[in-house]
């Protein structure tokens, strides 16, 4: 830890704080993140350390890189690549307006992110506009890859704050374990339309029931018909059976009709349905994206 000196906080995680700080040979910026585990007395679990020291391998553009792992008096620090603002704070700057092509632009880079990470078998499980970073000069990426099956997702994080539910799709609600990629594809559509909504939040669940309520009022209630299997989940309850209610013009209007289609392919409760990110990134929504962002 000497090789770092700690300057400002910038964020409460899931599982701890994060700082920014300087390395004092390099002088490179970077972000600190100290995990705390529930039973800190224990150490870190050899798993979680393998497990976290795989992702120093997870390279890529759009994903924070994770420069080191430091491990002492069975504490863990996570040293990231810094950015600027993570993308809750970004929203908190807009004043209800977002660029249609900032929209997109963040859109593809973060379902680059996703085709990447899902093409190596990692999934994110926790994504929010908190673990979404950007810089000043308009780029994505990806905070916390893979720390959610190093760690597990706790119910509250260490600063007692509650984990939240917004970005959860139906079948993690109703307690499914066996975890795919649809679930971050899930959570990206509910990204996609708080983007355009300029930060509003699709689905503001309160708890599992409300926030599964709040679903199925708009996509309508799941059936066995549509998702085959969906009573034998863990965690199942029925739901009255809502009617798709309100168009999607309605609920995202600053967003196309191609735009609409995507966010549709992706709010799809059965997730054996779901768009994947490699299939979402050659939608025809991106198709008039700039080249320059394509290759960046
Ligand atoms: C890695 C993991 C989590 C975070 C990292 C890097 N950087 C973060 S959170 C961050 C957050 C801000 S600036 C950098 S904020 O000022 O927008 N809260």
């Amino acid at each position: 830890m000497q090789k770092y000196e700690k300057l400002d906080k910038i964020g409460e995680g899931t599982y701890g704080t994060v700082f920014k700080a300087k390395n004092r040979d390099t002088h490179e910026i970077v972000a600190l993140k100290r995990v705390r585990l529930d039973d800190d007395d224990e150490g870190v679990p050899s798993s979680a350390l393998r497990e976290i020291c795989l992702l120093k391998e997870l390279k890529h553009k759009n994903i924070v890189r994770l420069h080191d792992v430091l491990h002492s008096d069975k504490k863990l620090t996570i040293v990231f690549e810094h950015c600027d603002q993570d993308l809750k704070k970004y929203f908190d700057s807009l004043n209800g307006e977002i660029d249609p092509n900032v929209v997109k632009s963040f859109m593809f880079q973060l379902l680059r992110g996703l085709a990447f990470c899902h093409s190596k078998k990692v999934l994110h499980r926790d994504l929010k506009p908190q673990n979404l970073l950007i810089n000043k000069n308009g780029e994505l990426k990806l905070a916390d890859f893979g720390l959610a099956r190093a760690f597990g997702i706790p119910v509250k994080c260490y600063s007692a704050e509650v984990v939240t539910l917004w970005y959860r799709p139906p079948d993690v609600l109703f307690g499914a374990k066996l975890y795919s990629t649809s679930i971050d594809m899930w959570s990206a559509g509910c990204i996609f339309a708080e983007l355009a909504n300029a930060g509003r939040p699709l689905f503001p669940g309160a708890d599992v029931d409300d926030q599964l309520k709040r679903i199925f009022k708009l996509l309508g209630t799941p059936t066995e018909e549509t998702w085959p299997g969906i009573g034998a989940l863990p965690e199942y309850k029925p739901f009255p059976l809502y009617q798709p209610t309100m168009p999607l013009s309605q609920v995202v209007p600053k967003l196309n009709s191609k735009g609409r289609d995507l966010l549709q392919r992706l709010l799809v409760c059965n997730p054996s349905l779901r768009i994947s990110a490699d299939d979402a990134l050659s939608h025809v929504y991106f198709s008039d994206l700039s080249p320059a962002l394509k290759t960046t």
